[in-house]
């Protein structure tokens, strides 16, 4: 339904039926957070939100870029002309792409573009991923490319930390590209070799919730930026390519030699600890135990409030209204500093904790959250 309503506003738009509609979803991260850049663990799925783009080819070097969301006329771009940031607006994403292929390479001419997507922006949802690997998956397809999915996420890092100027690690894209439907991805963001995990809360009497808390984000902004070079600076005290290389069991030695630098030692301990819940979870969930991956996200958001410090009062009151409401495990999801928590629940709790943590968030005068079950759903694929 949706992709024959992208495909006929583009028709609408560009007078020409389009080569093809592609799709690519938004995701949530059950576990594993900013340990991407730390060449960690992460655990995602994809949601049913999506983008979907109508696109097809041009051979004369121009780009041109639609969102059906956003009251603003056609983009035109010329591809010789695509300069890193360069560009503050949406447009940025679709033209990085189109920028990195070029760069690593690719013949890639001219596309028209026209896109819309059901992916919250600024909640933490990956919104911005989901738009880069609709364009790299249609293009990739169109001028038959032949590129995996693993490398279009490369590519679509390379557009946001370089085109767009966002120095994000590469578990969105990779998690948008690569989900499959009824399973987490468990990636290993080193070497990005992957394992679906079978996830499906139905059948066992769960529910899992994402609640937006409304506090809007950004990447580009400041404090992502520095816990990333913060814990780039740690590796380097510890004398190791990245905070991945020290295990677990390694932990206290490791903190004992940063001594009194508190920032390190909040930052080690958190990625080092947080790639450990990965492995845990997953091997909770290998082994039918899903209810008991509840302390563990409790544990990872205790983590990222007190040791990496990116939660806020919104994302803490979810956690604690919903954990007190009889959640079985709650946590922050995706970079922090706002955007969105998960709930994992009973089926039969569900209600009860909506309605808690609406009162709570009313009765602290926030803005009224928004509350969605999250289904992990299908990666990108082409639809038309
Ligand atoms: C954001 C980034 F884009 C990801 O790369 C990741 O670091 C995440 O924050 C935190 O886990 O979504």
């Amino acid at each position: 339904m949706r992709a024959q309503q992208v495909r006929a506003g583009f028709v609408e738009l560009y007078g020409t039926e389009p080569e093809g509609v592609w799709s690519a979803p938004g995701r949530v991260n059950l576990i594993g957070e900013h340990t991407d850049y730390n060449d960690g663990f992460v655990m995602p799925f994809a949601l049913p939100h999506t983008a979907i783009a109508a696109v097809s080819r041009r051979d004369d070097g121009v780009l041109r870029l639609h969102s059906a969301d956003i009251e603003d006329g056609v983009a035109e771009l010329r591809l010789d002309d695509l300069v890193p940031e360069s560009d503050r607006a949406w447009t940025a994403y679709p033209a990085g792409v189109v920028w990195a292929l070029r760069e690593a390479g690719h013949a890639v001419t001219g596309a028209d573009i026209h896109l819309t997507s059901t992916v919250p922006s600024g909640a933490g949802l990956s919104s911005s991923a989901a738009l880069e690997v609709v364009v790299a998956l249609a293009l990739n397809d169109l001028y038959e490319l032949g590129l995996p999915g693993w490398q279009l996420a490369r590519l679509c890092q390379r557009a946001e930390n370089v085109y767009v100027g966002a120095p994000t690690g590469i578990m969105d894209q990779t998690a948008s590209a690569c989900c499959e439907e009824g399973h987490a991805l468990f990636l290993d963001t080193r070497d990005l070799s992957q394992k679906q995990i079978p996830f499906d809360l139905a059948a066992e009497g769960m529910r899992l919730l994402v609640v937006d808390t409304q506090v809007k984000h950004s990447h580009s902004e400041g404090e992502y930026g520095k816990r990333r070079a913060g814990c780039e600076r740690g590796a380097a005290l510890l004398g190791v390519d990245a905070l991945r290389d020290i295990p677990y069991a390694d932990l206290d030695a490791a903190l004992a030699r940063l001594g009194d630098d508190e920032e390190a030692v909040r930052l080690v301990r958190h990625v080092v600890t947080e790639d450990e819940r990965v492995e845990k979870v997953v091997a909770l969930l290998e082994a039918g135990e899903t209810r008991a991956i509840g302390p563990v996200l409790v544990a990872g958001h205790a983590s990222l409030r007190d040791d990496f410090r990116i939660s806020c009062p919104e994302l803490d009151l979810v956690v604690d209204t919903a954990m007190s409401a009889g959640a079985l495990g709650s946590r922050m999801t995706g970079g922090g500093f706002g955007g969105s928590a998960i709930v994992l629940a009973d089926v039969a709790d569900v209600d009860t904790i909506t309605k808690a943590v609406e009162e709570a968030f009313a009765a602290a005068g926030f803005t009224a959250p928004r509350v969605f079950e999250a289904v992990p759903s299908p990666g990108a694929r082409r639809l038309v």
